[in-house]
């Protein structure tokens, strides 16, 4: 056995009676699935502390070898936000008029949006995700692992949680979003991976009617068997 392993200890475990889970697991699914990505963001301030706690249970996800590769940069500062949707708006002008392809502007049509992105500024905060592609001790180079499979559950997690506690948030990929990492001083080894602004739904708020698919759409079940 090698000897750099982590110690092991007993996993903290209560087990629930079998209608207690399916009533946990229902309302749950009531709370997640009343979530919607809002885009129209109130600009009243934050309860002190509560943006840490949200980023405290998106780092409890798991990721390769327990790399945990993420980083999220919290901005608040009114000036660097409005930095922030200026180079935002600059790409997304860019891909509304000239980059996007028919198929894909023809797709985001039926949701409104368009290369304006006031939310940028009016969200309380922005939680700018990055991705470290690998570790840097010095000019060492440390590998991590399923990097994209990692941030990705973090940041679902991190959706969880924003609308667990009664806020809004939106996943924005301006592109491209190099500019973050200039704005916001990265290293080379993280890379922006998603942009998400935090805050109050603002009055009036307005989300596109949308439906979810239904179980029979989503799930198969021992498929290699069926017939
Ligand atoms: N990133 C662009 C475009 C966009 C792309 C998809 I796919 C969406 O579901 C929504 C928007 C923007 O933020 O407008």
């Amino acid at each position: 056995m090698p000897d750099n392993t982590y110690s092991f200890i007993p996993y903290q475990h209560t087990r629930l009676a079998p209608g207690d889970m399916l009533q946990r697991a229902e309302d749950f699914y009531a709370q997640m699935n009343a979530r919607r990505s809002v885009r129209d963001i109130a600009s009243d301030p934050l309860p002190e502390g509560l943006i840490e706690k949200l980023i405290l249970t998106a780092g409890t996800a798991p990721s390769g070898a327990h790399k945990q590769p993420w980083r999220f940069v919290v901005v608040t500062d009114p000036e660097l936000k409005r930095q922030i949707r200026a180079a935002a708006e600059e790409e997304e002008r860019d891909n509304y008029e000239r980059r996007f392809s028919q198929e894909w502007l023809d797709d985001l049509a039926p949701l409104g949006t368009d290369w304006r992105k006031p939310f940028l500024e009016s969200a309380p905060a922005l939680i700018v995700v990055f991705r470290i592609d690998y570790g840097l001790e010095g000019d060492v180079k440390k590998k991590h692992y399923y990097v994209m499979e990692s941030v990705g559950i973090a940041v679902g997690m991190l959706i969880a949680a924003i609308h667990m506690a009664g806020l809004v948030t939106l996943t924005h990929t301006p592109n491209p979003m190099h500019f973050l990492s200039k704005l916001l001083k990265r290293p080379v080894n993280e890379k922006p991976y998603v942009l998400m602004p935090v805050g109050y739904p603002a009055r009036g708020a307005q989300v596109p009617d949308l439906t979810r698919k239904p179980l029979e759409q989503i799930v198969l079940y021992n498929q290699s068997l069926a017939r």
